[in-house]
């Protein structure tokens, strides 16, 4: 299509002027010798009206929702129109025809899964997307202009980062491997020649419970350093997640809006953020009547009524040994490690898991047993038991679920939104 259109977000710069347009029928009803159509392509949407008089006005007629459209106009100020312009159309043309498109309103969620591919085309689906690609933008920038490098890591692996339990199975030329949890374990081997490193990556997790934050593939923004603290870990954690909200914001306010989104709880998220450690999670929540013993993990009617006492993302400091990963260094108390949690507010639980990592080779042998690392596996893992035999430094790292902050920052209940083809349970396809 070799014409020079224009963007419909550009129209109020055209007023009293001929353009051209082209995109799909967003909505479309006829009466009496005159067509109102609302064309719509990436940038927005636009009423234009075709007369009985233009030529194609027999095809502008019987055009179907979401058939794809080429049409020539001029540009008036409309009050009454959505987005204050009308588009008169001189001449129209049908590029795709749509028949009986199977999408109308108010259809049930499955519905709408099992029409992903039609219904990426929504609004809501779009300004979701256009936010996603600007939070993975901010955090490519984040990350590069404080001297990180990006770092591709395996996805075909056979070590289990984060537990045997959520582990995807492939087969891989007749042994057995998994679908990267985490690109952590290989990252701490290359932090020890480039110092810094990050990604953005998907990881796998075979949840098998249905919840509103689970995906079985997500995309994983991860980062590790040599030389870098528990602290200093947390610190960087707190940026990257202001920078990238305060990002959003000035770049997404529309889209924002457009969803309904209280800007005020996003203009709060600037450093620091409070931290409590897990010692003081388990007194807090005893004030709100819900009793947790130490070593116990946290759902979500903990994360609710924790949540109410901040309005910015809070740190879940040190918690028990034997409830975290293997890999976490031992703090000086010798019961809880150097780790965090960063809960989100509003109830949205946790956001990125981090920690100092072991490096003492005696002591990470003896966890790898006590979390049941098996002996016959041990071979898999002896790269990452290598790394702190020759010039370990302390180091740590993080990873944070895009999906999930892409969900809090849209204010949207549901992770399966955040993504433009979501892997649950229960669905594969499209
Ligand atoms: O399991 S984590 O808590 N931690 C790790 O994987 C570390 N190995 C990361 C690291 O230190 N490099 O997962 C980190 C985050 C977690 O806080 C969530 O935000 C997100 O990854 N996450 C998920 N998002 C969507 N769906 C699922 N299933 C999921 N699991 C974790």
């Amino acid at each position: 299509m070799n014409m020079q259109t224009i963007a419909i977000e550009e129209i109020s710069k055209h007023t009293g002027k001929k353009v051209d347009l082209r995109g799909w029928v967003h909505r479309i009803r006829s009466s009496k010798g005159i067509v109102f159509l609302v064309l719509r392509d990436s940038t927005g949407i636009v009423q234009c009206v075709v007369k009985d008089t233009v030529p194609g006005f027999e095809k502008a007629a019987e055009t179907g929702m979401e058939a794809s459209v080429t049409l020539s106009g001029t540009v008036r100020k409309d009050q009454r129109a959505p987005g204050g312009y009308e588009v008169d159309v001189k001449k129209f043309e049908v590029v795709g025809p749509s028949d009986n498109f199977p999408i109308r309103e108010f259809q049930s969620p499955e519905f709408l899964l099992d029409y992903r591919h039609l219904w990426i085309r929504s609004q809501r689906i779009q300004h979701i997307l256009k936010i996603r690609s600007e939070v993975t933008g901010l955090i490519h920038e984040f990350f590069r202009k404080r001297g990180y490098y990006e770092i591709q890591s395996p996805i075909l692996t056979q070590i289990a980062c984060e537990g045997g339990s959520t582990l995807f199975e492939v087969k891989y030329f007749g042994e057995k491997a998994f679908l990267a949890q985490s690109w952590q374990l290989h990252a701490e081997a290359v932090i020890h020649g480039l110092e810094k490193a990050y990604c953005i990556a998907p990881s796998f997790r075979a949840e098998k419970s249905r919840t509103r934050k689970h995906l079985a593939e997500y995309w994983h923004a991860e980062a590790e350093a040599a030389w870098m603290e528990h602290e200093d870990s947390m610190k960087l954690q707190e940026d990257l997640v202001s920078y990238v909200v305060q990002g959003v914001l000035k770049r997404r306010k529309k889209e924002l809006l457009e969803l309904g989104r209280d800007l005020k709880k996003l203009e709060v998220i600037k450093p620091p953020f409070p931290r409590i450690t897990y010692e003081k999670m388990i007194e807090m929540l005893k004030k709100e009547g819900i009793r947790r013993k130490w070593g116990d993990d946290i759902g979500v009617p903990e994360e609710k009524a924790l949540s109410k006492h901040f309005r910015k993302p809070f740190f879940i400091e040190k918690w028990p040994v034997h409830s975290k990963a293997f890999y976490m260094k031992e703090s000086d108390d010798g019961k809880t490690v150097l780790c965090d949690d960063m809960m989100m507010p509003e109830a949205y639980g946790e956001l990125i898991g981090g920690s100092e990592r072991e490096t003492d080779v005696k002591v990470l042998e003896k966890r790898m047993k006590e979390f049941g690392i098996k002996e016959k596996d041990m071979k898999s893992y002896q790269f990452y038991v290598d790394i702190r035999k020759y010039g370990s430094v302390p180091h740590s790292g993080f990873g944070m679920g895009v999906e999930r902050l892409v969900m809090w920052i849209c204010g949207i209940d549901h992770i399966r939104d955040t993504i433009a083809f979501p892997r649950v349970m229960n669905r594969i396809n499209p």
